[in-house]
């Protein structure tokens, strides 16, 4: 295996024995060889719609294909190659649809050559599949930096595609944004594409990436009502539970109908906490809290909870058998040996009744107290505070606001960022999105003038946000340039969907980012190059020197 997709990559190369996630190397080889088939998949998505043909199901496929391949999303072998049955199928499908109608319309056959994994098929299933996927992975691309920019903007791609399956399930698409997948995938098979190529794409990248979290933005804030400021109590009640983390809020909203009048208390973990701030899922008053922190330390934390859980997306730690029992994954997610929820079938939602009985089989968990953290300052409830805001900037009161969105992760190097936000001055504001804040959002930092020191804006991808407040506050502030406004860039990434989020904020002009803990192993020297001197993106050093470097 050879996979350096994520900031854990090994010795800051590439995991080659195991993951430092836990991925296997079984299951590294069946995501490299799902990848290969899905770009033949979309080859032939391509060429259909050069002739009028759209098959929605197999463009969503591309997608969802993708986003099962991110980092802490799906562990099973088995559930892996079952994707890749269906790429297969469905390629199939797409290019027999093509190859008629080109024939009905040219009155001749198509001739044209075709790449390998347009065509690929050979008996054997999961034995075929790791055989071909060992030839296919990423060191397949020999020149380094072609192979850089190549991953780089799958990986973008990847956390496009996330965002594009969430907004899908909340019944909100945009075909451009899966096209554009398939396009960046079919350009990786090129062997003949130049670096100057794929730095376009990348790049071009950037604008779906905006365009996909704003449809999201659009589709849970239509579906679920915009983020109100709420207060969100961290300990438990002596009750039956279920703690849900990930991404997706339709499974909560589900399984709070589900769970109405059963005594069960739901509880929310990781990227699951802005779940509170949205009207259509506090109003249940069994909603009962945050448990917890970020995804990294759920091995302590889902032992110790006592009930049910369910994970929605990424990130799922490989679960320890003291607590494999009472783990339930749904979705893309996947883990061999846990229960997994199916897909709703015919529009009908998901039945949770597997969770929910494991629940009330556990019976009440120990009651804990806890603090209380305020959330919910996504772009229509920052816009109603926003003459306050205003009014503490021209009063000096708020020198300057530091953006310090994306994730967490367990490297130690990240207490970089509690350390960061603690000795911040008292007249600086944290913009933050993404399990990033568990580094900081239990530190009781305060407020300004009644505007707490940290305003969370809710999962990743709601980092969209941040950028809509951004150019609120440029247009307001009559400001030529975003890079001019007082907000700083310290980033924190982990996963793909950050790379998506890194992409959008360069495509919107924001400049001097600072991204750590450290920087993409995928980035060659050569890339690495041309990133920071373009985007004048670095990497974070010591607390006092960036802090002394951001605040002059
Ligand atoms: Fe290694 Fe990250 Fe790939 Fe897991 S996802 S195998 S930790 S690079
Ligand atoms: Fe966190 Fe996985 Fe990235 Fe949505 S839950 S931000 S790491």
């Amino acid at each position: 295996m050879f996979c350096f997709q994520c900031s854990e990559a090994s010795k800051g190369i590439g995991c080659t024995t195991i993951g430092v996630c836990g991925k296997k190397p079984e299951v590294a080889t069946l995501q490299d060889m799902l990848i290969w088939v899905t770009k033949g998949l979309s080859f032939w998505s391509l060429k259909a719609k050069d002739l009028g043909i759209k098959d929605d199901e197999a463009n969503l496929f591309v997608a969802e294909a993708l986003f099962a391949t991110i980092t802490n999303v799906n562990f099973s072998a088995e559930r892996i190659s079952k994707f890749i049955d269906r790429a297969i199928e469905l390629r199939n499908r797409v290019r027999e649809k093509f190859l008629k109608t080109y024939e009905e319309k040219y009155g001749k056959k198509f001739d044209e050559e075709v790449p390998e994994a347009a065509i690929w098929f050979e008996n054997g299933g999961k034995v075929a599949y790791l055989k071909k996927g060992e030839q296919v992975g990423i060191l397949s691309e020999e020149n380094e930096d072609v192979r850089s920019l190549k991953e780089f903007l799958i990986y973008g791609l990847k956390g496009i595609a996330a965002y594009a399956d969430h907004a899908y399930i909340l019944k909100h698409t945009k075909d451009e944004i899966l096209y554009f997948i398939e396009k960046g995938l079919v350009e990786t098979l090129r062997k003949d594409i130049t670096a100057d190529e794929l730095q376009a794409l990348v790049l071009e990248a950037g604008k779906y990436a905006v365009e996909v979290m704003a449809l999201l933005d659009q589709a849970n804030t239509s579906t679920f009502g915009h983020p109100e400021i709420t207060e969100v109590y961290t300990g438990t009640y002596n009750a039956p539970a279920i703690l849900v983390s990930g991404h997706d809020l339709l499974d909560l909203e589900e399984l709070l109908k589900q769970t109405e009048g059963t005594g069960i208390m739901i509880y929310t973990h990781g990227e699951m906490l802005p779940a509170h701030a949205y009207p259509k899922l506090k109003k249940y008053k069994h909603l009962a809290g945050n448990f917890g922190s970020a995804w990294w330390k759920q091995t302590k934390e889902f032992e110790e909870f006592g009930g049910a859980i369910l994970m929605t997306t990424n990130c799922l730690v490989p679960p320890k058998d003291s607590y494999k029992d009472r783990v339930f994954t749904t979705g893309l997610v996947g883990f061999d040996g846990v229960t997994h929820i199916p897909n709703r079938v015919d529009g009908k939602p998901k039945d949770f009744t597997p969770v929910i009985k494991k629940a009330l089989e556990l019976g009440p968990i120990p009651e804990r107290k806890g603090k209380k953290i305020v959330i919910g300052f996504a772009r229509n409830q920052v816009e109603k505070v926003l003459d306050s805001v205003l009014k503490a900037v021209n009063e000096g009161k708020i020198k300057k606001f530091f953006v310090m969105a994306g994730c967490d992760g367990r490297a130690k190097e990240r207490e970089y960022y509690t350390e960061f936000a603690l000795k911040l001055p008292k007249d600086t504001v944290i913009l933050t999105a993404g399990c990033a804040k568990y580094r900081y959002n239990m530190l009781d930092l305060g407020d300004i003038d009644g505007i707490p020191r940290v305003l969370d804006a809710g999962q990743c991808n709601d980092s969209y946000s941040l950028a809509v407040t951004a150019l609120k506050l440029k247009e307001i502030l009559k400001v030529d340039d975003i890079n001019d406004l007082p907000i700083e860039y310290n980033i924190a990434w982990y996963e793909q969907k950050a790379v998506a989020v890194l992409l959008a904020l360069l495509y919107l002009g924001v400049r001097k980012i600072k991204l750590g803990p450290v920087l993409p192993a995928f980035l060659s020297k050569n890339v690495l190059n041309v990133v920071a001197e373009k985007f004048n993106i670095s990497t974070i050093s010591t607390v006092e020197e960036d802090m002394k470097q951001m605040l002059a």
